[in-house]
Parts: C-alpha cells; structure tokens; sequence
C-alpha cells in the first residue's frame, strides 16, 4: 500500500490530496491511511497534512529504496525484486547468501552504506553512506563455467556506457575491471561465481560507483588515484537516476550476450578499453612482469608480448600503464 499511497502522493499535481479520496481510492479506512502516512514518515517522507485539506508530500528521501526506484525502473526483470538496506557488510555477500537460498535471477541487493565493502583479491572497496551506489545483481546465466568471465567483461561495458550516456563523458575500461575517467578510478566490478565443473549455479554482479564524493573524503592513500561523478562533472549527480539507467544499461548488455554471445561482448570491451599496443606493467600472484598488451581473449585473461617476444596470458592480477604506446 505505501507504494500505492506513493504513486497517489506523487500525482500530477502537487496538491494536497484529502484522506478521503485515497481511502475511497485505495478502498481502504482512513485510519489505515493515516497509519501508513506515519509509515511513511519513519521511511524519511516528509508528508504535510491538514485536517481541512488531506495531506500533501514535500519531500521524497534520497534513498534507493525500492519505493522510490520501483516507479522510476525501465527494466524487464532486473531489480524487479530489489533488497535494501541502510548497512550491509557487503552487497556481494548478502546477495550470495540469498542466491543460495534461491534468490532468482535478477534480484538486486542495494546498500547505503557497506562496513566491510570488498573488492579483489581480499582488498577492501571504501563505501561511505549515501553518497555513492554499492550493489549486487544475482545472474543464472546457462553458460559453461569457464565462460564466467565474459560476464565481468560484459557487466565492465554496461558500467562504461552508463557513465557516458549519463554524464556525456568518455570512460576507458582499464583490465580487468575498473572503470577510469581521466586515468582515475570511478567504479570496480567484484564479479563472484557458484558453480560445479560444468554448471554455473549463479554469478553475483557487484558494482561499486563514485557518484557524490568530493576529493577530500577520499582516504589519502587513494585520493590521486579515484575521482567520482561528481568531481568529474562539477555538480551532484541523482543517485536514483544513475541507478537506473545502470540497470537498464546491465539488462540490455546482458541480453546481448545471451543472444549474440562472446564476441559482440569482446569487441565492446576492447572498444572501450584501447589497450591494444599499450605498454604495461602487470603484477601477477607476486610477480611482476613488463610487456606490450595485445589482446583481452575469450576468457578475460589479458594477453602479454614481452621483451624477448614471447606470448604471455595474464587471467588475474593487475595493471599499471607506462605512458608510451607501441606504434
Ligand atoms: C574492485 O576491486 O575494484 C572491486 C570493487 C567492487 C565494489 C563493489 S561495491 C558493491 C559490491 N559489494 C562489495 O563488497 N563489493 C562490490 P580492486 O580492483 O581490487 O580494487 C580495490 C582497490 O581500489 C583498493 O585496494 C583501493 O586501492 C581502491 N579503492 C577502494 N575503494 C575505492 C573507491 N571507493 N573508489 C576508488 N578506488 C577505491
């Protein structure tokens, strides 16, 4: 009902509306209105009312709360279902736990805030409140495990291309899975799979956006190294519309990969990536290895020419770009 009393709220005029009318709309007591009217204050609505007039509603909260993205989605089935919460540890575990419970495919889990966001290789992913978009999708993609990695790579293009089609911006995709406006770090993709030899259970899609922080919240280790939207377009972004349009962006990708498959998804991320030719310093499992990038291939495993000419394929690990590019 509160989504009801929402939608009604937030009609075309701004008006008050009279208890009366949503009770008979509603088919519902007026009693039941006014309780879900506190329901709706405690969610952070603010919501005017007079005895003589109804009630009328300020303000909406800058929350993504499903209550305010469900109206605003564009989407068939991602997020159709979507988990909130004020504080998660992280997005990614919690939507794990529910796909093993057997959360169906395009469920989304939604924090304000995560006390122990993560990202790669047991590295932590810094995730203040409000100010940013740390979520989880839930995937079931019928595709043989070792096709896995096609959804990163197909998660990193959605992301990319939501960043420009909302800011009108051109980000580069950097291996394996950031993504970079002026070489600083915008958002990271932490993509986990459950899976048995020849059979992926599900994929947990967890994406971390900047959109709202200034350059002195970040911590002083990462400062030089991150930006956010907002730093970036010199004004604040609506969180809500940024969500989703990236839904949208994940559902339209996502169907292109099923339909069209590897390849489509390939040439996207190398489109997007220009690494072909760029010199690279790669550290990998405690190694560190210098070369010329050739290619990203069909498992997302970066592919190396190093000094001595010898082929090398990179699947985990990271990368520093030296300035000059191989002509
Ligand atoms: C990533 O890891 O980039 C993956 C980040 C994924 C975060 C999302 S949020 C929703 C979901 N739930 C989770 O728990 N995680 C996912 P990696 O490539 O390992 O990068 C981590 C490194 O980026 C850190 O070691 C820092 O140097 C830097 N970093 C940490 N927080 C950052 C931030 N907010 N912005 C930019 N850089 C950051």
């Amino acid at each position: 009902m509160d989504d009801e009393i929402l939608r009604l709220l937030k009609g075309p005029s701004s008006a008050f509306l009279s208890g009366q009318e949503i009770s008979h709309r509603l088919k519902v007591s007026r009693t039941a209105v006014w309780k879900r009217i506190n329901h709706l204050r405690t969610l952070g609505y603010e919501i005017e009312a007079s005895t003589r007039s109804g009630y009328r509603l300020i303000q909406s909260p800058d929350l993504l709360t499903p209550l305010e993205i469900k109206p605003i989605l564009k989407t068939k089935w991602v997020g159709k279902k979507m988990h909130h919460f004020h504080t998660l540890d992280s997005t990614n575990s919690k939507a794990y736990q529910l796909a093993l419970n057997g959360a169906e495919e395009g469920e989304v889990v939604i924090a304000e805030c995560q006390e122990k966001g993560r990202g790669r290789l047991g590295r932590h992913w810094f995730s203040p409140p409000f100010l940013n978009l740390y979520l989880s999708v839930i995937l079931r993609p019928k595709i043989p495990p070792h096709e896995a990695p096609l959804i990163t790579l197909m998660a990193a293009v959605a992301t990319a291309d939501t960043v420009q089609k909302f800011s009108g911006l051109l980000p580069l995709i950097k291996w394996p899975n950031d993504i970079l406006l002026r070489d600083r770090k915008l958002a990271g993709l932490l993509n986990e799979i459950h899976s048995e030899m020849d059979r992926i259970h599900f994929v947990i899609l967890g994406i971390g956006v900047n959109l709202n922080m200034d350059e002195k919240m970040f911590s002083k280790e990462i400062r030089a190294a991150a930006t956010s939207l907002k730093i970036e377009m010199g004004q604040p972004v609506s969180r809500k519309a940024f969500l989703q349009s990236l839904l949208s962006e994940l559902e339209r990708w996502y169907s292109i990969f099923l339909k069209e498959g590897n390849m489509v998804i390939l040439k996207a991320w190398r489109d997007r990536a220009h690494i072909k030719g760029r010199r690279v310093k790669v550290t990998s499992f405690g190694e560190v290895i210098f070369g010329t990038a050739t290619d990203v291939d069909s498992d997302g495993a970066l592919v190396l020419e190093t000094a001595d000419g010898k082929r090398k394929r990179i699947v985990a690990g990271d990368i520093e770009y030296n300035r000059k590019v191989k002509s």
